[in-house]
Parts: structure tokens; C-alpha cells; sequence
């Protein structure tokens, strides 16, 4: 691996720091794509801030997205970045498209001029499978957003798969499931339930408000799925992979086992509000990733349980301040 460069866009994030550990255990020397702000979020990636070399740059702008490949050449580019919360998307559906849709386009632009042999991950997303129309999904299962974030990851899922057959491009899709860690952002639903699971245990709140309950998802571990998307690269011809654990739980199911970890009845403490209800929900989830497993060797490794007791120990620990 000595010698190869990345360029992971979205290397604040949950998932761009698990995969930054990852490519710099590897050897690559990674450069970070990361928007000016007011005040940097480096939470993430405070670890990582001198190992990695930071290119200013915003998938709104064109320009900076040309510097970035013409200046570090990358042989392999992670799309991360994205208005990546879902209940925002229909607060800012403009935004949403112009980020996670024309974004990708703006990139694959730049690579296609200024560095043509790179290797492209695009993450692609579970929400585009929406209003289900099989169980499992699988890479074959036939699109039905229901957000303004699925629309917009079903537009760059195409635009990967046509740059990688109009141009002989490499482009692969992983399309992940729900991923989570102690590091997911904190409107998320499950770091929202660990996160008040901590500070209920803690004596610093009451109470708990959640919307709809009986959601289910394919809920996996950000450092296995991370593994999945350098895989992809690594494979000899690009392709699209759907990423999961292959079981599904409801939101319920999770919140009770949470409670249950600080020895806590949930009952006592959840409050639905129709505030968090979705206009449009996605009710199930469910992932088939037998094409990982035969092609990549790639399988989860964090069951269900182990990942709530990971992020609970973790919002325990972050919320004692004693
Ligand atoms: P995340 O924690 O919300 O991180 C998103 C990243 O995108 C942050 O680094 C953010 O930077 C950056 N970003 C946002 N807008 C940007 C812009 N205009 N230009 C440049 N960077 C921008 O998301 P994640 O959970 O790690 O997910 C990573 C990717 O996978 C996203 O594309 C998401 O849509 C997709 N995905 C996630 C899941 C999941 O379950 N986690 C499943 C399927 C697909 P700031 O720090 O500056 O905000
Ligand atoms: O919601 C329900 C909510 O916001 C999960 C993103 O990473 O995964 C993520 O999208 C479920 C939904 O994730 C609350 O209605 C109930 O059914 O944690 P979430 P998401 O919408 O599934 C996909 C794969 C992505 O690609 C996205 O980037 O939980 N739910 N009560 C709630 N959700 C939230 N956020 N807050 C609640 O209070």
C-alpha cells in the first residue's frame, strides 16, 4: 500500500475519521477535503489533525473541488461528504440536492479532468430503497426514495454508474445501511438514545422524546463498514455493493436494550413527540450483502447488541464530569 495518496471528502464526519484510520494504517497519505467554518468540528478527527494533510474546499464550489485533484493526484477519492441527516433534507431540500446530487457531478468532473485513473467511492445510501418494494434489498432491488435525501442519493448513485460507463471510469457505489458508533452525530436517532440513556443513568436529564417507535433498520458498525468501502477500490473491476448486517430491529427494540445496559426500564422515561415524526417515513430496512461477502470477503463483525453497549459505555463516559 506504501506510496498510494486519498482523498476522502467528508473527513469530519463519523465516517471519514473511522476511514482515515484506516487508509493511514495502511500507508496512504491522506488528504482531507474540509469546509471553512466559523468554528472548525474537528471532535472527529482531533487524533488524526497532524497525520493528515487539509485541503480547503466545499462540494458547492466547483473550483476548489479542481484544485483539490489537480493538487494532491490522488489514485483513490471517498466521497463522504454530505447533508447526510434526513429530517433536515426536507427543511433544506435545495441544499440537500445541491450537496449530496450536482456535488457529485461537480467531482466527478474534476477527476474526470484533472486525474482520470482515480479510483472513486461514491456512498451511496439505503434510503434510496425508501418505501420498500422487496425483502432484503439487494443490489437489484428497484429504487423508491422517500426524502428529499434519498432523491438526492438516488441522482449520485446514477451519475457514478454512468461516469464509470461513458468514460471507462472507476466508480463503485457502496450502498451502506444504517451505520453507527460513539461517534455519530448526535440527532441521529440511536446517539440520541445513548447519549439521554447517559445522562438519565447520570441524574442530568428525565425524560426522552422520540418519534415514531416502530421504524426498523439494518443498524451495523461505522469501523466494519468503513473496511467495505476500501475494499471496493481494491476490487478488480468497479461495482456497486450493498453494505449491511442482514438483520433488521426497530427503533423500540433498540431504545429498550440501551435502557437496559444502565439497568433502566425505558418505559419510564420515553416520551413519543409528534415533532420527530418524518412527512414520509421509511419503515423497514433490511440488507442482503451476499455480493460483499462472495466478492470483497467482506462481513459485519459488531452485532446489534455489541454496538449499543459500545455507545452507550462511550455517552457514559463523555457525560460523567465528575
Ligand atoms: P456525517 O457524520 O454527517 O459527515 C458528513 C461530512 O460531510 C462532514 O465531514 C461534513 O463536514 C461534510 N460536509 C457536509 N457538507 C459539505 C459540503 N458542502 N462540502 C464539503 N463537505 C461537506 O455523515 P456520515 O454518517 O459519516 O456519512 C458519510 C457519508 O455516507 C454521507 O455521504 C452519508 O450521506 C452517507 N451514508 C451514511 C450512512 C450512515 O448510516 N452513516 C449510510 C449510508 C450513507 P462538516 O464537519 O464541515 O459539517
Ligand atoms: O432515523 C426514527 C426515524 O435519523 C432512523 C443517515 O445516516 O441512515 C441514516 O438515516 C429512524 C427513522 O437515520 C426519532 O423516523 C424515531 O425511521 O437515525 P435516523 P435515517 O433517517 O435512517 C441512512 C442509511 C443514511 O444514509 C442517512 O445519511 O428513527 N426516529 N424517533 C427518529 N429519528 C431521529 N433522528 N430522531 C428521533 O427522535
Amino acid at each position: 500500500m506504501e506510496g498510494k495518496v486519498a482523498l476522502v471528502t467528508g473527513l469530519t464526519g463519523q465516517d471519514g475519521s473511522y476511514l482515515t484510520e484506516l487508509l493511514l494504517s495502511k500507508g496512504y497519505d491522506v488528504y482531507g477535503l474540509v469546509r471553512r467554518l466559523s468554528s472548525p468540528s474537528t471532535t472527529n478527527i482531533k487524533h488524526l489533525l497532524s497525520e493528515v494533510n487539509f485541503i480547503q474546499g466545499d462540494l458547492i464550489d466547483q473550483s476548489s473541488l479542481d484544485n483539490a485533484i489537480y493538487s494532491c493526484k490522488p489514485d483513490e477519492v471517498y466521497n463522504l461528504a454530505a447533508q447526510s441527516f434526513v429530517g433536515t433534507s426536507w427543511e433544506q431540500p435545495v441544499l440537500t440536492g445541491e450537496v449530496n446530487a450536482i456535488g457529485v457531478t461537480r467531482l466527478l468532473e474534476a477527476i474526470r479532468k484533472n486525474k482520470k485513473d482515480a479510483k472513486f467511492y461514491q456512498a451511496s445510501s439505503s434510503e434510496m430503497f425508501g418505501k420498500v418494494v422487496e425483502m432484503p434489498q439487494t443490489e437489484k432491488t428497484p429504487f423508491y426514495p422517500r426524502s428529499p435525501y434519498g432523491i438526492s442519493k438516488v441522482y449520485s448513485y446514477y451519475y457514478t454508474v454512468n461516469y464509470r460507463e461513458s468514460y471507462d471510469m472507476f466508480c463503485s457505489n457502496g450502498i451502506l445501511f444504517n451505520h453507527e458508533s460513539p461517534r455519530r452525530g448526535i440527532e441521529f436517532v440511536t446517539r440520541k438514545i445513548t447519549d439521554s440513556v447517559a445522562k438519565i443513568s447520570l441524574g442530568l436529564a428525565s425524560e426522552l422524546r422520540l418519534g415514531n417507535l416502530d421504524a426498523k433498520r439494518d443498524w451495523g458498525f461505522a469501523g466494519d463498514y468503513v473496511k467495505a468501502m476500501w475494499m471496493m477500490l481494491q476490487h478488480d473491476k468497479p461495482d456497486d455493493f450493498v453494505i449491511a448486517t442482514g438483520e433488521t430491529h426497530s427503533v423500540r427494540e433498540f431504545v429498550e436494550l440501551a435502557f437496559s445496559e444502565v439497568g433502566l426500564d425505558y418505559k419510564d422515561y420515553v416520551v413519543v413527540d409528534p415533532k420527530f415524526f418524518r412527512p414520509a417515513e421509511v419503515n423497514i430496512l433490511l440488507g442482503d450483502y451476499g455480493k460483499a461477502k462472495n466478492l470483497l470477503k467482506w462481513e459485519p463483525e459488531v452485532s446489534f447488541k455489541e454496538l449499543i453497549s459500545m455507545m452507550v459505555k462511550s455517552d457514559l463516559d463523555k457525560n460523567d464530569v465528575r
